[in-house]
């Protein structure tokens, strides 16, 4: 049976009421000090036109409000989570292991390692629990792999990246014609 919003238990980690478009894509992440890494791809996604919903939960600093988060995904409306983390980086494994949503990884680079702890943390998920990652600190993937998935089943924004991937080759033409001069 489809649970309703006023079914839901009072501690589910939901959007705000208001009058703003259900939001389409959760991002999360373990700390807000992964915030600054996060928003080339908040800003994207608002260029897109896709509503997201920001929070963070971690995985080890608040394990219950992570599940929480991930288990009332699907009832929350979400079609797609982005979850970032640096270091021992088990939010967006954990989150996945407690959704059927796609989860889409972002390992953060922390002050050691370059970020290939928490590159290797999410990318190296056991099979049957899958994690979409994307390249150390790259949020942009992120937000443009979450408006494909979305893009799947909505023109509008279909049209939106074949937009963004036109903009980005002509950027890439000028900048040769450019130099050749
Ligand atoms: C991870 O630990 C977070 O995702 C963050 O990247 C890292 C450091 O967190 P803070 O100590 O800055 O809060 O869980």
């Amino acid at each position: 049976m489809r649970a309703s919003r006023k079914d839901l238990p009072t501690s589910t980690i939901s959007p705000s009421p208001s009058l703003l478009p259900q939001p389409l894509v959760a991002v999360t992440m373990g700390s807000d000090s992964d915030l600054p890494v996060l928003k080339p791809g908040l800003e994207l996604l608002t260029t897109l036109g896709i509503p997201f919903h920001v929070t963070i939960t971690s995985a080890h600093r608040t394990p219950l409000r992570m599940t929480e988060f991930a288990s009332s995904a699907v009832v929350n409306g979400f079609k797609v989570i982005i979850a970032a983390a640096g270091g021992a980086a088990h939010l967006p494994g954990m989150i996945a292991a407690s959704t059927p949503l796609p989860v889409i990884g972002v390992p953060v680079k922390g002050s050691t390692l370059d970020g290939m702890d928490s590159l290797l943390s999410i990318v190296q998920m056991p099979r049957g629990v899958p994690v979409a990652t994307v390249a150390i600190n790259n949020s942009i993937n992120a937000a443009l792999l979450a408006a494909r998935i979305l893009g799947a089943s909505d023109d509008v924004i279909r049209e939106k990246l074949e937009k963004y991937a036109s903009d980005m080759g002509e950027e890439v033409v000028g900048k040769a014609r450019r130099l050749e001069d």
